[in-house]
């Protein structure tokens, strides 16, 4: 049994604006993740945005703004390879190899295609079906043994373990693929929508009041805490007390993430608390913690230039890692290889 590198990979779609969702969901975990003991691999993951439209005239500055996320969040380049995945053409190509492993039958049980297709399934691309495919390629191009996503995103990880098992199998390459471990962890793994805290919070999803983006100002996230949707009952005194309460339970599990407690934590503070105290003191942390990232966002993407030095010296780092490795894949495929 091969023993692999710990090797962290994780990725985010420039598909819009970075949600609060993508930052307590990944970006602050993938900063908490670097040295930890990890080589880690952070993708802007273009090639999975283009799954639905995109202008092309904005493509660009969204994959930018991502690296910038990322950047103002803390992933240090030196410490992390940061690039956009259509710089490193082996993921497309792992991903043909992989679109060749995956079994009809286990795409077709994905729910996040369900959800995004829904009733139109006839006319989305076949780039949206096969996109976990692409995304097991992602991941197992570096040999990734831990992938910390939200929990929207643990279907495809599981996805991918069972792609990297059968290639190894078919191919008589025990051990080639490792078993990648989803890391999904405290207490925001899905930040709900806050108009119907029955839909996660999303970049794409059709209202601006429904999620806080990473580049809201002070007034528009307290606004939107303001108008958030929740019942007319004040905070209980034990986290049992918010069963049945989503669009509570969404705020409290929001403080807690930005405040690092725990969720039991904020309701001992909280208990008995009014949303006409609890909401204000949600946007007063919210922005405490958000407008010095927003802040280092606009001013990395005042230097294009320089965001673009920054990815293209990533994808020259995670080409040299991925390369071989796809190579090796091919060769275990059988593909002929004569220059
Ligand atoms: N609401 C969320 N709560 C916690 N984590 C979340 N993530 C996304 N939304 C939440 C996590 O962010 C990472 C990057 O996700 P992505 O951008 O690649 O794709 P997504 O999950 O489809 O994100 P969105 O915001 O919903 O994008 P759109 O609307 O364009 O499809 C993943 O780790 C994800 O779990």
């Amino acid at each position: 049994m091969t023993t692999h590198t710990p090797r962290v990979f994780s990725g985010i779609k420039p598909s819009g604006g970075l949600t609060l969702g993508n930052y307590l969901g990944a970006i602050k975990r993938f900063v908490d993740m670097q040295g930890q003991g990890f080589e880690t691999i952070y993708c802007v993951v273009d090639l999975h945005a283009i799954t639905v439209w995109q202008d092309p005239k904005e493509l660009k500055d969204a994959t930018r703004e991502v690296a910038a996320g990322f950047l103002a969040s803390g992933i240090d380049p030196t410490q992390s390879i940061l690039f956009n995945q259509s710089q490193v053409s082996a993921h497309a190509e792992l991903g043909w190899l992989f679109n060749c492993v995956a079994r009809m039958g286990w795409m077709n049980r994905m729910t996040q295609f369900k959800d995004k297709a829904g009733k139109n399934a006839e006319k989305v691309s076949l780039g949206l079906y096969a996109y976990p495919s692409l995304m097991a390629a992602d991941i197992l191009l570096y040999h990734a043994t831990h992938v910390p996503v939200g929990e929207d995103q643990k279907q495809h990880v599981e996805l991918t373990r069972d792609i990297a098992a059968k290639f190894n199998h078919d191919f008589k390459a025990e051990g080639f693929f490792p078993m990648p471990e989803p890391i999904i962890d405290g207490p925001a793994t899905r930040v709900m929508n806050l108009r119907d805290g029955s839909k996660k919070m999303s970049k794409s999803g059709e209202s601006d009041m429904e999620r806080i983006n990473m580049t809201d100002d002070a007034d528009t996230i307290a606004k939107k805490f303001k108008k958030a949707r929740t019942d007319p009952d004040a905070l209980p005194d034990t986290l049992e007390g918010l069963k049945g309460r989503p669009e509570a339970r969404n705020l409290v599990d929001i403080y807690a993430a930005l405040s690092e407690a725990t969720p039991e934590a904020v309701i001992a503070e909280y208990a008995g608390a009014g949303w006409g105290r609890f909401k204000p003191a949600l946007a007063d942390l919210a922005v405490e913690k958000l407008a010095p990232i927003s802040t280092e966002m606009a001013r990395l993407m005042g230097d294009k230039a320089e965001i673009d030095r920054i990815l293209g010296e990533g994808a020259d780092r995670a080409d040299a890692i991925a390369q071989p490795i796809l190579d090796q894949a091919y060769d275990i495929t059988g593909l002929l290889r004569s220059r």
